[in-house]
């Protein structure tokens, strides 16, 4: 089944290629002066909240854009906290949902992902549901045992996966310049989608399965030809429009 690819540009907690309204500027006007994404290829930009609004006035309409997380709750007593309410009422419908930082370094559970997946699906919004393991995990041999897991709460809380994207991100691999192989990353995306074929039958062949983890300009076109690789989750690289331009031009 022929998937549409999509890449998304995670800029993390960077305003652009810096800390300023002037940097987030400059990206964008990079991106809307780089060659334009394929009418085949999704792109999107995951920015800071605080920059949701400006840049999705001021970029090119070729690129979405994106959240990097959000609350389950529409409103009320959550300090620090943004609804998936408040994202649709500013036009932004697409989200990353448990990118292994947040799981990490702010302790979110599957529990509470999942939640916040059903959330934003019931919301219509498109959902970037990331999953990946760590070095340890993969060198015990145990990838698919910690996936599994954090894929069981995706499953549990879509019915509709039309708008349910996947990024497989070993976290050995997040920024440490380290990337998995094109095997080893179409290895895991294969079983990924073996699985969900066991939980969900054929609608498993649609599902987008994005890779994450040092993706760059120079190894993007390899990756790209792996069948099971339908996309890319990209950080870094994201940060600067001639790197990222290339990256989402393999497509
Ligand atoms: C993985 C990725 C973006 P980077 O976290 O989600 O970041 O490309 O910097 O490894």
């Amino acid at each position: 089944m022929s998937r549409m690819p999509i890449v998304g540009g995670n800029w993390k907690m960077n305003a652009g290629n810096g800390t300023t309204k002037q940097s987030v500027v400059e990206l964008v006007e990079g991106l809307n002066a780089a060659p334009k994404p394929s009418s085949g290829c999704e792109v999107f930009v995951a920015v800071p909240y605080i920059y949701l609004d400006s840049v999705s006035s001021t970029i090119d309409k070729s690129f979405k854009v994106s959240a990097q997380n959000m609350y389950k709750e529409a409103k009320g007593a959550f300090t620090g906290e943004i609804s998936g309410e408040m994202l649709m009422d500013m036009g932004i419908s697409t989200v990353i949902i448990g990118h292994s930082e947040r799981r990490d370094i702010f302790g979110e559970t599957d529990a509470l992902l999942g939640a916040k997946i059903s959330k934003a699906l019931s919301l219509g919004m498109r959902v970037v549901a990331c999953c990946g393991e760590h070095k340890e995990e993969r060198e015990a041999g145990t990838t698919m045992d910690v996936l599994v897991p954090q894929l069981e709460a995706i499953v549990a809380n879509t019915e509709d996966w039309s708008n349910l994207v996947i990024a497989y991100e070993p976290v050995w691999a997040i920024g440490t310049g380290l990337t998995a192989t094109p095997e080893q990353a179409q290895d895991t995306h294969a079983k990924i989608r073996e699985w969900l074929a066991s939980k969900i039958g054929t609608t498993a062949d649609g599902v987008r399965i994005q890779y994450g983890g040092s993706v760059n300009d120079k190894n993007a076109a390899e990756l790209a030809k792996a069948p099971d690789i339908d996309g890319f989750l990209v950080g870094g690289a994201s940060l600067k429009a001639g790197p990222f331009s290339t990256i989402y031009g393999v497509f």
